[in-house]
């Protein structure tokens, strides 16, 4: 529907600033290693991937903490470039296909989107919520407060706040990231960890989320029929799926930097994917916090090539 060619555009991004482990950083290596590129081939794709993202203009040793916030400066920017590679992929007529990378990239996937589908609508798959403020932050790491940059309601702690040091630089060091996104266009399916503080935003917003509770529930197709209503009920709007590995129980993707017991079984994972991909609406796509030194080998392939048959259902594997 709004694709100029049948185009996988990779965008590698071996990035671990928003989090601190490392190893994340690795996860699109070996994504492509075991052989995604070929995989989307055979599904009558063409796939054009010029290598990695280097990001080594921006050195950690000069980027201490703003207030709470770790890596401040180099999440922005690597972050930034990401908006502008998404970004023109997309005004190419191209999917791009952003592979993580810690979850914080999302800030300059979806900006890169935003900026070729204003109206674009993001389904966000995840354990975590990501929506934490600079208020609101327990970690202070950027992978858990993408989304609340993107809807551009970072408001200003009040001055006695633990967090108010440091708002005025951090915003002016996000002010790149335009709060075009807004609340009624973001829809969540997997939640189960998420913090108190993000549980009021959600609420304040009244943006639509469905818990592991609702895919109990109602089962997942109920559920992704549900998430599609409350954003694109005609389907005729663009769709970014910003999927997290996370969002998958620890025993089908155990290398991942923060597992939470109780996720997405196998199939339900793949079920998003597959019926996203029957909207015909997919214009970009996230595959996020794969981390591959966490685990052994056994674990470390599996997660890999779940990773991969979840992308290859978002670009229209089916089982028949
Ligand atoms: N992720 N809510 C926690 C935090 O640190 O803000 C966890 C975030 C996890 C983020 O998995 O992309
Ligand atoms: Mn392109
Ligand atoms: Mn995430
Ligand atoms: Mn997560």
């Amino acid at each position: 529907k709004f694709l100029k060619s049948k185009t996988v555009a990779i965008v590698g991004c071996p990035f671990s600033g928003g989090q601190p482990l490392r190893g994340v950083d690795t996860g699109p290596i070996h994504l492509v290693e075991a052989g995604l590129v070929e995989q989307i081939e055979e599904l009558e794709w063409k796939v054009k991937f010029d290598g990695h993202h280097e990001f080594e203009d921006v050195k950690a040793a000069n980027d201490p903490p703003i207030g709470i916030l770790k890596n401040p400066r180099l999440v922005s920017r690597v972050c930034k470039a990401v908006s502008a590679v998404v970004g023109q992929h997309a005004k190419d007529g191209h999917l791009p296909l952003t592979l993580g990378g810690d979850h914080s990239l999302a800030m300059g996937t979806i900006s890169g989107s935003l900026s070729m589908y204003p109206d674009v609508r993001v389904i966000w798959v995840d354990a975590h919520a990501d929506i934490n403020t600079i208020a609101s932050t327990g970690s202070g790491n950027l992978h858990g407060m993408p989304v609340s940059f993107l809807l551009g309601i970072n408001k200003r702690p009040p001055p006695e706040h633990p967090n108010a040091s440091g708002y005025d630089e951090a915003m002016a060091e996000y002010s790149w990231v335009k709060p075009q996104l807004t609340s009624d266009r973001i829809v969540y399916i997997g939640l189960r960890d998420v913090d108190a503080g993000e549980k009021r935003i959600l609420r304040e917003h009244g943006i639509k989320a469905f818990s592991m509770h609702e895919i109990d529930k109602y089962g997942i197709g109920r559920v992704v029929e549900m998430a599609l209503d409350h954003v694109n009920p005609k389907r005729d709007k663009p769709i970014h799926l910003s999927f997290d590995v996370d969002a998958l129980d620890p025993t089908v993707a155990p290398s991942t930097g923060t597992p939470v017991r109780g996720g997405l079984t196998y199939r339900e994972g793949h079920y998003i994917c597959e019926a996203i991909h029957e909207t015909g609406c997919l214009v970009a796509l996230d595959l996020m916090e794969v981390n591959p030194s966490l685990h052994d080998a056994v674990a470390v392939s599996q997660t890999v090539a779940v990773g991969c048959s979840l992308i290859r259902c978002a670009l229209g594997e089916t089982l028949l």
